[in-house]
């Protein structure tokens, strides 16, 4: 299988480019009787969108979905769901002096290297406008979650360059333009963010997700791990460059004594699992934190080759994002419940028969 599609039960393709007439999506496996509207995918496409923002690129899209197929009166059919975007606001010619430049640190180089061509119009599909169609996509797939197993996947902004979180407080994340839980923090963010624009720089960031209410059991061993599929999943959307499972990097230095989760009849003691063991969901919060490395597209001038060899400078123009992170929280979101659903449907199709097992664990820590 070619690999603009993912999942095994449930599977997502997407296409299209950046500064093509239309992205888009075909989701095939979605069970039928979902109740969906276009309407439905406006508040995630929203909170994904760029231009919402001076923090982010002021590429202004409508990001209107149309469904092609798969709905019929407002359900789901279960046939192929086709979702269609039409690039709006495409300004291709930021891209003229670049047409025939690496951008360091960008996929310029390696697409030219695979394919010996590019569309270099805003990156074309190497574009973070890809994601709109994965944050599209799950919005059926957040639906099911929700209403079959009361799961809720929601994630956060928790670190820009060194500045981290003080507090938490869920409530506040929706509320400001960081996906940031500190509401006291908003301030100095803002100062940083606009500080770093007129510096022409740009930075890395840090989300956290977290699916609350997966039940024990969704996952398989060895190679379709869950732990392994959200690591792919996350690791797919663009610029990120690292994926943590519970304490991640953190249970290098912890002892067993602290890192074992212990049980108890009330519940979970401790979840440094992250809710996966050998692959497989404990019944405890699905926890996720994902790596964003800063943007590749600079106005600051930097050292390249161009497609002759020569050694030249390249000075990026155009609408960017001076932390491609800061847009990230419902992407991941989006990538842990696709994830997720694809699993549950494996789950019910292998084991539905097998029904719940005792004891069963609450997953709250306690
Ligand atoms: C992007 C570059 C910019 C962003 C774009 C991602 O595109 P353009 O140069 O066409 O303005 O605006 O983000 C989106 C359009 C989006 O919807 O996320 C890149 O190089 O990844």
């Amino acid at each position: 299988m070619a690999s603009n599609s993912f999942g095994k039960l449930l599977t997502v393709t997407t296409f299209g480019e950046s500064h093509g007439a239309a992205i888009g999506c075909v989701i095939d496996g979605c069970p039928p009787g979902i109740a969906i509207t276009a309407e439905e995918f406006a508040h995630d496409l929203q909170r994904r969108a760029t231009g919402k923002s001076r923090h982010t690129s002021q590429r202004h899209e409508a990001d209107e979905v149309e469904i092609l197929s798969g709905v019929y009166e407002g359900r789901t059919t279960g046939t192929p769901i086709a979702l269609l975007i039409r690039n709006t606001d495409a300004r291709s010619k930021d891209y003229d002096k670049i047409v025939e430049q690496f951008r360091p640190g960008h996929a310029d180089y390696t697409y030219w290297q695979k394919y010996g061509i590019r569309d270099p119009r805003g990156g074309g599909r190497s574009s973070a406008r890809e994601t709109t169609m994965r944050v599209a996509a799950a919005v059926i797939a957040k639906k099911w979650l929700a209403e079959k197993h009361g799961i809720r996947v929601r994630a956060h902004v928790a670190q820009i360059g060194e500045i981290r979180p003080r507090s938490f407080d869920a409530s506040v994340v929706e509320d400001n333009a960081f996906f940031w839980p500190d509401a006291a923090q908003v301030p100095e963010l803002e100062s940083f963010m606009d500080a770093l624009r007129k510096s022409g720089d740009s930075v890395g960031a840090r989300i956290d997700v977290v699916a609350d209410n997966v039940p024990p059991g969704w996952g398989e061993p060895i190679y379709g791990k869950l732990d392994g599929e959200l690591a792919a999943a996350m690791m797919s959307i663009n610029a990120v460059k690292g994926v943590e499972i519970g304490a991640g990097f953190a249970s290098i230095t912890q002892k067993g004594s602290e890192h074992r989760d212990e049980l108890g009849r009330d519940g979970f003691r401790s979840n440094h699992a992250g809710g996966i063991l050998g692959g497989i969901s404990s019944g405890q919060a699905i926890t996720c934190s994902v790596a964003f490395k800063p943007t590749s597209s600079l106005r600051l001038p930097g050292h390249t080759v161009d497609v002759e060899g020569r050694e030249v400078e390249v000075v990026t123009t155009g609408r960017h994002d001076p932390c491609v992170g800061l847009r990230a929280a419902p992407i991941c979101e989006a990538m842990m419940a696709l994830v997720l659903m694809d699993q549950a449907l494996r789950h019910r199709a292998q084991c539905g028969d097998v029904g719940e097992v005792s004891p069963r664990i609450p997953g709250a820590v306690q």
